[in-house]
């Protein structure tokens, strides 16, 4: 064992309720406590993503790291230097009582100087992953392979124009799958971080649409050939690295996924930020892939009101959450999924201790959201509503419209022979926003 890293949190993080004024204990998570019928830890599956909290410094575009991960400074062997960090990330995860983490391959073990070494490195981390994983229980949400940072995917992986890359990007993913199965993850997540363009002037677009269809085929194969039976997820993102990213949002990679055949083999992992990124809410996003049969599991973070990039902090909107989980429950509750923290520090926050904050405040957040969710949808105060507003398309004419046997003709003579004047009624918004904020502050 190596020494303790967090020295400054030397108990486990409890819980302690509302009314602790204790700042390194949860007030709203409690993992035990059931709500509607299930665990609060079953329910939410909380994991912290490896590579904003140990796999990062705080280096920005403008500046060079911030933070104390002196596994990350350069010099020592990288093989030692992925233990050390390894260690210090198992630390964290036992302390803060969390159930799960994910990773990107190269946030666990370093590229080497070939594919094979670099594969040898991977293998020899995810053994010791499983080792920490044996003693801390500690479970892999899911795993995913970094296609986006070696220059070699500048033009991106599966949509790269030399098929070179796309072997290379494959041959890493097939590693990576397997290295997920064998650590039991739950889910496998495909991140397009440079599966976009910069500019349509050197851009084949239907082209590149092929070779992505074509690339998630071999995934959803080599899981079937493995027998891995996690869910294959696609995180979309409208932007960012590249100008246009093709996993925009749930509604283009519903359309991608039907398009390709494959929207019974792969779902969504679904980020706030990227929501808001799109121009939509976190709250649409997930109710449309709820509709779609699409949800998969949840990358927890926030954006800013006012900045149009990823800033990933941790969320701190009990409103915003509320509303999610709320489509979340009403679908039925997350299966393989769970809440991932893809959220990192602020430069600035420079204690070891902050990381401990930070998602301690996460999980309580979202905790607290679960709370609301659930009794909105226990008390049925929108479905019942919904259902009024609806009731009309349960009636003959509504029935009538959708079996398809009403033709404009037919609809032209109804409304002709009776001289109808639909009249419109209340959507009562306010009344029902009001409804959530009381929740917010309800719920105990
Ligand atoms: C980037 C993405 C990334 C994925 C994993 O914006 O959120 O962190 O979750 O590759
Ligand atoms: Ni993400
Ligand atoms: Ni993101």
């Amino acid at each position: 064992m190596s020494a303790p890293f967090f020295t400054d949190v030397t108990e486990p993080i409890a819980y302690e309720g509302a009314g602790s004024d204790n700042p390194l204990a949860f007030r709203w998570y409690d993992p035990d406590r059931v709500v509607a019928g299930r665990r609060m830890h079953d329910h939410l599956r909380f994991s912290v993503a490896y590579w904003h909290s140990f796999n990062w410094n705080g280096f920005d575009v403008f500046g060079d790291g911030t933070l104390d991960r002196p596994w990350l400074e350069s010099g020592a062997d990288p093989m030692a230097q992925a233990r050390t960090k390894m260690a210090a990330a198992f630390e964290f995860f036992d302390k803060l009582g969390v159930g799960f983490f994910c990773f990107h391959d190269r946030d666990i073990a370093p590229e080497g100087a070939s594919f094979k070494q670099s594969c040898a490195f991977l293998h020899e981390m995810a053994d010791a992953a499983a080792e920490h994983m044996e003693r801390s229980g500690v479970g892999l949400l899911w795993g995913t392979a970094n296609l986006f940072f070696h220059p070699r995917y500048a033009a991106g992986a599966a949509t790269n124009p030399d098929p070179e890359v796309f072997a290379y990007a494959a041959a890493q993913v097939r590693a990576c799958l397997e290295v997920t199965h064998r650590l039991g993850g739950a889910n496998y997540v495909l991140w397009g971080g440079r599966e976009g363009y910069e500019t349509l002037l050197n851009t084949d677009l239907q082209r590149e649409l092929d070779q992505l269809g074509r690339f998630l085929h071999l995934v959803v194969e080599h899981k079937h050939r493995i027998g891995f039976d996690g869910a294959i997820l696609i995180e979309p993102k409208p932007f960012e690295p590249t100008k246009h990213q093709y996993d925009f949002d749930v509604a283009a990679v519903h359309a991608f996924l039907q398009r390709y055949d494959l929207v019974d083999e792969v779902k969504l992992n679904i980020e706030v930020n990227h929501a808001t990124l799109a121009g939509h809410d976190f709250h649409h996003e997930v109710a449309a892939a709820v509709a779609a049969g699409l949800l998969g599991s949840v990358d927890a973070n926030a954006g800013d009101d006012r900045l149009g990039w990823d800033v990933d902090r941790f969320p701190v909107s009990v409103e915003q959450m509320s509303l999610g989980l709320y489509e979340i429950l009403r679908g039925g509750g997350l299966t393989t999924g769970g809440f991932n923290f893809d959220a990192k520090l602020r430069r600035q926050s420079l204690h070891r201790s902050d990381l401990f904050h930070a998602h301690i405040g996460g999980m309580d957040t979202v905790a607290h959201a679960l709370l609301v969710a659930a009794e909105m949808l226990a008390d049925g105060v929108f479905e019942r509503g919904r259902a009024q507003r609806y009731r009309g398309w349960d009636g003959e004419l509504g029935r009538g419209i959708l079996a398809g046997d009403r033709s404009l003709q037919d609809l032209h003579a109804y409304v002709s022979s009776r001289d109808t004047s639909p009249q419109p009624v209340s959507g009562r918004q306010e009344a029902l926003e009001n409804l959530v904020a009381r929740y917010v502050h309800q719920v105990r």
